[in-house]
């Protein structure tokens, strides 16, 4: 069952609008079809998609925005710095979860990691509060593998807001759950940690992502529970802004070094901010790297840092990369010239059989004998 906002009951949800999505389209979109009658024609015979929104969610992330811009207005006028201190280090560390763990580990298998490790990032991932793992993942290898078509969750081709906030806010598209269904998620259905972070979600997550943050201070150092909650909204509403600008802001602007025809950029601002997950053209093109992009140093790729020092002490083992010479030849075919010059036939197109990581029984043979493992483990 998804972990909705609060709770579960499709009953709780107040669908109070409906709206033909067509209304939305750009206007160059309405444009073209409106030149082509015979293509509008063909697609009015296909069932029509209605969005419905999810009141429930939308009353949710206002409390929670403004919720934490007051939280922030706290922080910087009368709240401890003690609070301060510990509400930043909670935040990065849930990042952890979700970058370490739920997104290179679980989503694409770039890496392996012992069980003490998987249980730490389990934990992590809970105080995010992203969904659990299971759902994370899900809709995570579904956006890779239809990237920019309506079975992506988060669609970028239906704008910023859209692909940042706006798909949590809808129901999913038909084509989200029926391509959905063909994702392969027997590797997390297998992992005991995963199982019982989702059969305890509903008690873990409050846990984990509000109730401690909010008492620790409280109790250690005599924060006002008001400011210590208020704290924690910040630091909850923060994240996932930061978390969403990949799915939005990544898929928008900067440059495709390595896929030109694909949507997904690579940021240097969204790199540090997302904590290295801004190299989003790199990281789509070679999905099964643990360091989800080509990596100079750390100081745009914490995660990257975070693995390797696990690697150190064997807890992190099986580290996938991608050789220099296999990304320099991709970027020649298939880049935009701005990181490696561009030799190939421009018209290219390699998104079609997109790969959501390693395990994706569609990864050509080729590719996988070419991967580099390091620190092998089993
Ligand atoms: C959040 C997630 O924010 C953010 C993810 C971002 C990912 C970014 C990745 C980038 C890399 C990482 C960067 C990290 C950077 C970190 C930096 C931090 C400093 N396939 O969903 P339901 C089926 S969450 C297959 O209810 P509705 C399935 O059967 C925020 N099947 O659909 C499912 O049942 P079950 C907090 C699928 O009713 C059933 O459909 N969470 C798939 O349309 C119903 O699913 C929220 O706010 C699929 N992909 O509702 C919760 N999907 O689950 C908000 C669904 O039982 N969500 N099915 O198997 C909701 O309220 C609802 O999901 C909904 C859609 C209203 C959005
Ligand atoms: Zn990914
Ligand atoms: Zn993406």
């Amino acid at each position: 069952m998804a972990p909705n906002l609060f709770g579960t009951s499709a009953t709780l949800f107040l669908e109070a609008t409906q709206q033909d999505v067509s209304q939305n389209k750009p206007s160059s979109e309405k444009s073209a079809a409106q030149k082509l009658p015979s293509l509008q024609k063909t697609q009015s015979v296909k069932p029509k998609y209605q969005w419905k929104i999810v009141w429930r969610n939308v009353i949710a992330f206002v409390y929670l925005h403004l919720g934490a811009l007051y939280g922030l207005y706290l922080l910087i006028t009368v709240a401890k710095w003690s609070t301060t201190i510990w509400t930043v280090s909670i935040g990065a560390l849930a990042a952890i979860g979700v970058t370490g763990g739920a997104h290179r580990l679980w989503a694409h298998r770039s890496y392996k990691a012992k069980w003490p490790l998987r249980v730490i990032l389990m934990i992590l991932q809970t105080t995010a509060f992203q969904n659990h793992i299971y759902e994370w993942v899900r809709d995570h290898r579904v956006h890779h593998k239809f990237t920019d078509t309506d079975a992506d969750p988060h669609n970028a081709q239906r704008g910023f807001f859209f692909s940042h906030m706006g798909w949590l806010l809808v129901r999913k598209h038909p084509d989200v759950i029926r391509k959905g269904a063909t994702i392969d998620m027997s590797d997390l259905e297998k992992d005991p940690v995963v199982v019982w972070q989702r059969r305890l979600y509903i008690v873990l997550m409050p846990l984990c992502c509000f109730l401690i943050p909010t008492w620790v201070p409280c109790y250690f150092w005599n924060e006002k529970p008001m400011y210590a909650w208020y704290a924690s909204l910040m630091r909850y509403t923060l994240s996932l802004n930061l978390t969403w600008l990949v799915n939005s802001a990544a898929h928008i602007y900067g440059m495709k070094p390595y896929d030109n025809t694909i949507s997904p950029t690579d940021s240097y601002s969204v790199g540090i901010t997302a904590f290295g997950e801004g190299w989003h053209n790199y990281h789509h093109v070679f999905p099964w790297d643990y360091k989800a992009a080509e990596l100079g140093n750390y100081r745009t790729n914490f995660t990257t840092a975070f693995i390797d020092m696990f690697a150190k002490i064997g807890w992190a083992y099986d580290l996938k990369t991608v050789a220099t010479n296999i990304v320099k030849k991709r970027a020649a075919r298939t880049g935009d010239g701005t990181k490696y010059e561009r030799t190939a036939d421009a018209h290219h197109h390699s998104h079609e059989n997109a790969i959501w990581g390693w395990g994706d029984t569609d990864m050509p043979a080729e590719d996988i004998q070419k991967v580099e493992i390091f620190n092998k483990g089993d």
